[in-house]
């Protein structure tokens, strides 16, 4: 089981009076709505946990563009590999951004490599299951993209300042790329029969793996109590699953396509949905290095990285020469 799931101490946050004055002093600017910016004084905790976040982040975008990119020679038409090609560039954009992000902190690009590459850094659970059909495509940008978008405005509003305005500009893409997931099912579940049951077969498969991007529930997610004090995080796990799958009913119902769960139905007094409980085991093996193609991510990774040695080291050769010519003159 997931060691860092059981709940400890660490997941109290402390009250401002128990904090020393340097800390107490730090968390009312955050209180006062206040960014933080890179050299200014910061708790070691906020740190780290920023470093984290973003780099995990970071990850999950670079990462993400290997069940996309998967499609990419087998895209139906020119127009469809031209808006994919773009789509998964965006990606290694979002990515670029979120690790300038997190070298603010402290982290060299090199060190958050070695961390992915060795397992020790997570990214999003969701790119660890494959990519079977055009359909698949469809539904990662409805509903990966869709989900990523509701987790991530708020996340423009973060207390740590480069992150916060990273998320500006992803967030402006992630919306275009929910719009052309969308339209490649629209244009689907109008084709054959054949083309609507891939759709719903698509939907089938990527729901549960959806709702699992919010993160575990709240009683056991370790790490929201304080992000959230920090404003690192501002609305829980639970909380944004819940707006995601109200927001995500219609479009369903409007697509003709039926939601994989039983349990789903309309609660008048909520004022929002009721649903199932995502199969938790499911996630914590997924995110343990479990899932049905973790190995063909990781190893796809390490693979890039190995390729690219002799472009780094033409690059190092290249800055040490220039820089002796510098001296030089
Ligand atoms: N997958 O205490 P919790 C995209 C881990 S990419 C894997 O709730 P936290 C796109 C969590 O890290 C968008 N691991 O944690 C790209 C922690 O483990 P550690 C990706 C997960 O951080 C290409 C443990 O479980 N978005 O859009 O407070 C193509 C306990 O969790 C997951 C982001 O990265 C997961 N789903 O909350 C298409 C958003 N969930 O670190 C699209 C930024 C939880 O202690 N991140 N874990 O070993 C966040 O907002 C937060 O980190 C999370 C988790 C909500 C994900």
């Amino acid at each position: 089981m997931y060691a860092q799931m059981v709940k400890t101490d660490a997941a109290r946050v402390r009250p401002l009076d128990e904090m020393e004055p340097q800390e107490r002093a730090f968390q009312e600017r955050i209180d006062a709505g206040q960014k933080i910016e890179p050299k200014e004084w910061m708790p070691e905790g906020y740190r780290k946990t920023l470093v984290r976040q973003i780099s995990q982040h970071a990850h999950s975008e670079i990462v993400g563009q290997l069940p996309e990119g998967n499609w990419i020679t087998r895209a139906p038409t020119l127009e469809r590999k031209a808006i994919l090609l773009a789509k998964v560039q965006d990606e290694a954009g979002h990515g670029l951004y979120l690790y300038c992000a997190a070298e603010t902190l402290g982290i060299s690009r090199d060190e958050m490599y070695e961390q992915l590459h060795a397992g020790k850094a997570k990214y999003s659970s969701i790119f660890n299951y494959p990519t079977l059909t055009w359909a698949d495509i469809g539904a990662i940008g409805w509903l990966v993209d869709g989900a990523a978008i509701m987790n991530q405005v708020p996340l423009q509003r973060c207390s740590y300042g480069p992150y916060a305005r990273a998320m500006v500009r992803i967030c402006k893409e992630e919306s275009f790329h929910q719009r052309q997931g969308f339209d490649i099912l629209m244009k689907m579940v109008k084709g054959t029969p054949a083309q609507k049951a891939m759709v719903q077969d698509a939907l089938n498969r990527w729901w549960w793996p959806s709702l699992m991007m919010f993160g575990p529930s709240d009683d056991a997610s370790v790490h929201s109590a304080q992000s959230m004090a920090w404003k690192i995080k501002q609305n829980s796990n639970d909380e944004l699953r819940q707006k995601f799958v109200d927001q995500t009913v219609p479009q369903a119902k409007y697509l003709g396509l039926t939601i994989p769960d039983p349990d789903l139905k309309w609660n008048k007094e909520k004022g929002g949905h009721d649903f199932g409980e995502p199969d938790w085991a499911e996630f914590f093996n997924v995110i343990a290095g479990n899932g049905p193609c973790n190995a063909e991510r990781l190893d796809a990774r390490k693979q890039a990285w190995n390729d690219g040695a002799w472009f780094r080291d033409g690059l190092s050769a290249h800055a040490e020469k220039a820089a002796g010519r510098r001296a030089a003159e």
